[in-house]
């Protein structure tokens, strides 16, 4: 057996019920078997695939908080602090009933590789809650990230681990958990980034994610189809943080949202979605996507979230969550003529749906390339907050697009050097793992 399969069997071994994990370990792997390959021994000996699937950290610890009845609940929480080869821990913090210690895995061991493309000095680490924020008040969310922080806040810090946010994480959720950080710690630093702009946040974080994943779609269609979104038939699953300003910026650029959803189904208008009132619906009121029908006579509302990749579209965004696109969904949306599938969302193709893309000539996003806009802003008000400085919107924004084009160039020269300019995934995984494993090596044993 290849040292690359004999480190994918252990890891199924030793990880058993954690098939997210299993999941975003073979795709990696997968990639950089021609690298492994081309120096088995050594890396064996250093047992370097070992070390990078092994998180450095695990931390589990339990929340209780008190409910708006008086009852005292209690969640199950997460920090794993996965590879700090590069740099502080980084990665964001996801509060969802789904939640589990291989959910969070997945989605830190992939945090690992972005945060290596963005280019920035940043590691890799991820963490959460099974705690649901949906039809919480305001005072039962704040009781459980101060709960939260009180555990969580004596294995972070500026300079060690920095999260974010992530699903059911938002400007909200980060201004209760920074203001027990600060009462605990007595400190005003870097510690979480996503923060509010009246103590430290960074302009352009909240929009980062989908305006980052708009830049590099752009480039990827002038780059390899001479194309762009002007004049395209854009869909976007979701609608949070990551769907809404993606679908800002996917207009700005020329297309038009024709669909967008949430977890129980899909509003679709072919006249244009109209994007202030989902902002406004989502981000203030924290309803429905169904709402959006009652005041729009010209939409449809379709039942189930994956309706959505039915619709006939060019541009479609996955900015919902993993595994939203089966091998059937990218069947579907390629005999509807998609050219571009790029991802908002963290592993929403399934690695069977993601080769698809690759083998049609699909111009295909991997997560980890095309939403690392969202971690570097995130670095950038680090930057930022060190300096104890800020900069202004349009400045954070050009860095992001440059970062973001900077990505694209470095993953596609990887992708031509390996034979084929639309594997992108391949590039993607093995620029990513070029710096970290090389960082790894020159600090000996971590
Ligand atoms: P939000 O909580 O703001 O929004 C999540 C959206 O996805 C909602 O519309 C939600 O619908 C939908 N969704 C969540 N879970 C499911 C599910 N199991 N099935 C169907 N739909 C679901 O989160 P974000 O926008 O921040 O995150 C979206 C994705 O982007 C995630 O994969 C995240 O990891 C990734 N990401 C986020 C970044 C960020 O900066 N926030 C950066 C990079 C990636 P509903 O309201 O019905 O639950
Ligand atoms: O998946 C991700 O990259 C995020 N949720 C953002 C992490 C961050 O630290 O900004």
């Amino acid at each position: 057996m290849s040292y690359v399969d004999e480190v994918y069997q252990m890891v199924v071994e030793k990880n058993p019920a954690q098939p997210e994990f299993h999941q975003a370990v073979k795709e990696v792997l997968e990639s950089l078997r021609v690298v492994i390959e081309a120096n088995e021994e050594k890396y064996k000996k250093d047992a370097l695939l070992e070390r990078i699937v092994t998180p450095e950290r695990q931390l589990l610890f339990r929340v209780p908080w008190v409910d708006d009845k008086g009852q005292v609940q209690v969640n199950n929480a997460y920090r794993v602090q996965f590879n700090s080869a590069i740099g502080p821990y980084k990665g964001g913090l996801r509060l969802h009933p789904s939640v589990n210690l291989g959910i969070i895995k997945f989605l830190g061991f992939e945090q690992i590789f972005k945060n290596s493309l963005t280019g920035l000095p940043i590691g890799g680490g991820k963490g959460g809650s099974d705690f649901d924020p949906k039809g919480k008040s305001d005072r039962e969310v704040m009781a459980f990230c101060q709960s939260f922080m009180t555990e969580l806040q004596r294995h972070i810090g500026a300079d060690t681990d920095v999260p974010a946010g992530d699903i059911g994480v938002g400007g909200r959720e980060i201004g209760y958990l920074y203001g027990q950080y600060k009462r605990i710690r007595n400190e005003s630093c870097g510690v979480l980034t996503g923060k509010g702009l009246t103590y430290g946040g960074s302009l352009a974080r909240k929009e980062a994610t989908g305006y980052g994943l708009c830049y590099f779609t752009n480039k990827a269609l002038e780059v390899l189809k001479g194309d762009s979104f002007k004049n395209k038939k854009v869909i976007v699953s979701g609608s949070g943080n990551v769907a809404i300003y993606a679908a800002y910026k996917a207009t700005e650029l020329g297309g038009l949202v024709i669909a967008m959803s949430d977890s129980n189904g899909v509003i679709y208008d072919e006249n244009g979605i109209d994007l202030d009132y989902v902002r406004e619906l989502k981000e203030v009121r924290r309803g429905r996507i169904k709402e959006y029908v009652a005041e729009h006579k010209s939409s449809k509302y379709l039942e189930g979230a994956k309706s959505i990749w039915q619709i006939k579209c060019d541009i479609a965004l996955p900015c919902a969550t993993q595994n939203e696109i089966d091998i059937n969904d990218a069947k579907q949306l390629v005999k509807n003529g998609v050219i571009a599938v790029c991802e908002g969302a963290n592993m929403p193709s399934s690695l069977e749906a993601s080769k698809y893309f690759i083998e049609n000539k699909v111009v295909y996003g991997p997560a980890k390339a095309a939403n690392a806009g969202g971690v570097a802003t995130s670095g950038l008000e680090m930057c930022q907050n060190s300096m104890r400085l800020g900069w202004t919107f349009e400045e954070v924004d050009n860095k992001l697009k440059g970062i973001m084009e900077n990505i694209f160039a470095n993953v596609y020269q990887v992708a031509h050097e390996c034979g084929n300019d639309f594997d992108t995934l391949k590039g993607a995984n093995i620029a990513g793992f070029k710096k970290v494993s090389q960082a790894m090596l020159e600090q000996g044993l971590i």
